[in-house]
């Protein structure tokens, strides 16, 4: 009895071995041939299958062992790339930190100096008459440029004839005098990339029938005894027509909540104070610093 029992015993655990390793191959090969077998009956399961064991572990365990393993050797191939842009760290960060220094005596300070070139803008009586002061600024606002100084006065003849003294011999000149004291007028600085130039070409040509449609002129007048605006020609006669018409106190110093969004070269990290999770959803942090180098985070905002 007890050797019978014992037969019986070790047949059925050869058995039950076979259908076990069956199994755990099938199930290491392959979830879907998992998935399509019934949870009805282990041992109808295990032994219905045992075909389709050898061909599962093939189609899908490689696959992810495989991307598994590149990801470690894609990191440092990315910091080698990376490594060459900073070749002068120590130079940009001296010069970040002088920067730095230099925006905490001056708030409208930037890093690029050609984004604080000025010019000379004045808006002529016509253009005050005629109700054209808040779409001829807008202009100005809407390009990106920034105002630092403005004010609306009434110009003596004195300071008039100071300003246009180089056309002192034209004709015209006693006119435009007249013309330019008989109202208020609204003269101004405004500061951004290539200033005096584009403000020119804003402006379009002096006589309104030669601007180009799309100028201030050009949209905004017929005759060029009534042109509605005065700008700048050169970098030199707008230094001089500035300090002609405002005192150095008059001229703001102040940092438009723009300028990162109109220059590449101004963006500033923000200060690294706790953020709520919902801020940060709205994407309301737009640091852009080099995630390669933390020196970077030097930067500030100091307002
Ligand atoms: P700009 O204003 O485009 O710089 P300028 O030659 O400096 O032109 O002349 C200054 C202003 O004198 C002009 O904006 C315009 O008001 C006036 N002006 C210029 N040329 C004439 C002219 O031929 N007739 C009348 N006024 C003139
Ligand atoms: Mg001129």
């Amino acid at each position: 009895m007890s050797a019978l029992a014992m037969e019986s015993f070790w047949l059925n655990k050869s058995a039950c071995d076979d259908a076990e390793r069956a199994y755990y191959e099938k199930l290491s090969g392959c979830k879907q041939t998992e998935e399509k077998s019934s949870p009805a009956s282990d041992e109808v399961d295990l032994f219905a299958s045992d075909d389709e064991a050898t061909e599962a572990p093939v189609s899908v365990k490689p696959a992810p062992k495989a991307k598994a393993e590149k990801k470690p050797e894609a990191a440092p191939k990315k910091v080698a790339a990376e490594a060459p842009t900073w070749p002068n760290k120590a130079e940009c960060n001296d010069a970040e930190t002088k920067f730095q220094e230099e925006l905490s005596k001056n708030p409208g300070a930037l890093r690029n100096k050609a984004y604080e070139e000025r010019t000379f803008i004045m808006l002529k009586p016509d253009a005050v008459q005629r109700g054209l002061v808040g779409e001829i600024m807008d202009r100005f606002e809407s390009r990106g440029f920034k105002l630092v100084a403005c004010k609306f006065m009434a110009a003596s003849k004195e300071l008039l004839m100071t300003h246009y003294s180089d056309l002192s011999k034209k004709g015209f000149f006693p006119e435009l005098i007249r013309y330019m004291a008989s109202g208020p007028v609204v003269p101004m600085v405004w500061e951004g990339l290539n200033a005096v130039k584009q403000g020119r070409m804003m402006l379009g040509a002096t006589n309104p029938k030669d601007s180009d449609p799309g100028t201030i002129r050009g949209d905004l007048c017929i005759d060029v005894g009534r042109n509605v605006i005065h700008g700048s020609d050169s970098l030199e006669s707008a230094a001089k027509e500035i300090a002609l018409w405002f005192k150095p106190e008059e001229i703001s110093q102040w940092r438009s909540a723009q300028v990162e969004w109109c220059y590449e070269e101004e963006e500033l990290a923000t200060a690294p104070a706790p953020v709520a999770s919902h801020q940060v959803r709205a994407g309301q942090s737009s640091v852009c610093s080099d995630p390669w180098d933390t020196s970077h985070s030097a930067r500030q905002v100091l307002i």
